[in-house]
């Protein structure tokens, strides 16, 4: 069976869907500032399929919509067993596709979802894309503006990949950048691309957004980043994406 027929027929039930949890720290003191919830699907016969597969033929064949309602509920779950046992002063990132923003309903689900777990919204991050955003511009806007209004802060993710629309900083009530991966692969080699993500760091605090670097695999690249003022960051260099029990050993339990 072909993957997208075997992605329909694991609605019903989600079986072999999980969520990873990657860190977030403060690059000065070392505290957790948050957690990326990144969905994985294993099927029992095939193994793993990477989220970069499924994820775009869930968009396409519109199976995206049941899917982030899952990872919201899942990512709600778990952030609230959580809450109930450890500090809090950390947020939850959840990656929102553009199909679930353009869902007429979207923030009604959203409420559901949040009043049935009873998690505190603003212990909530929605990471969305530029592409996501700049498809309409005003209803998108309109959309964070009242999930914003609920305590739930924005990230806009993979900032400076794609059209880099300097507009998007100025339309939408974001609390985070995130630069893009590809700008700290490139940043010791490249003092273009140090300008670059010096200028993106400016900008963001000037806007009183902050900003987290992704993809951070070495120490050289931490310390570049902490010259250029950076405050968070996430990347291999950390932790790789980290099953629920770990993070909660690694990260939350203090001893
Ligand atoms: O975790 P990984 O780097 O392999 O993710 C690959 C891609 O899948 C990334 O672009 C990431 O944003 C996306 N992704 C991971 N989890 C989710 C999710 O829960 N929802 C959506 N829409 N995208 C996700
Ligand atoms: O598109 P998005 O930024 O949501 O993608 C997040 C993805 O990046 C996750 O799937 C995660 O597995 C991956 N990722 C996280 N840290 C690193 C890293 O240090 N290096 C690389 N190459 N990928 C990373
Ligand atoms: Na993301
Ligand atoms: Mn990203």
């Amino acid at each position: 069976l072909a993957i997208g027929s075997r992605l329909r027929l694991s609605l019903d039930t989600m079986a072999g869907f999980y969520l990873l949890y990657q860190p977030q720290l403060d690059l000065k003191s070392g505290r957790l500032i948050g957690a990326e919830a990144l969905i994985r699907w294993t099927l029992p016969d095939i193994g793993s399929v990477p989220p970069g597969m499924f994820i775009p033929l869930a968009e396409e064949f519109g199976m995206i919509v049941p899917i982030g309602e899952w990872v919201l509920r899942e990512a709600c779950r778990q952030l609230k067993a959580w809450s109930d046992r450890f500090a809090g002063g950390w947020h939850l990132s959840i990656n929102l596709s553009v199909k679930q923003l353009q869902q007429p309903d979207f923030v009604a689900g959203v409420d559901r979802i949040v009043a049935e777990s009873g998690v505190d919204p603003g212990r909530l991050c929605f990471e969305i894309t530029e592409t996501a955003a700049l498809l309409n511009l005003e209803s998108c806007a309109q959309i964070l503006n009242e999930l914003r209004a609920r305590g739930i802060r924005i990230a806009l993710d993979d900032f400076g990949t794609g059209y880099s629309s300097l507009l998007l900083l100025k339309s939408l009530p974001l609390s985070i950048v995130k630069i893009d991966r590809s700008f700290t692969h490139d940043l010791l080699a490249s003092s273009a691309t140090a300008s670059i993500v010096s200028g993106i760091i400016a900008m963001s605090k000037g806007l009183g957004m902050s900003v987290i670097a992704e993809g951070i695999e070495t120490e050289e690249q931490l310390e570049a980043l902490g010259r250029l003022g950076c405050e968070g960051y996430q990347g291999y260099h950390e932790s790789r994406p980290l099953p629920p029990d770990l993070f909660e050993r690694q990260y939350l339990a203090d001893d």
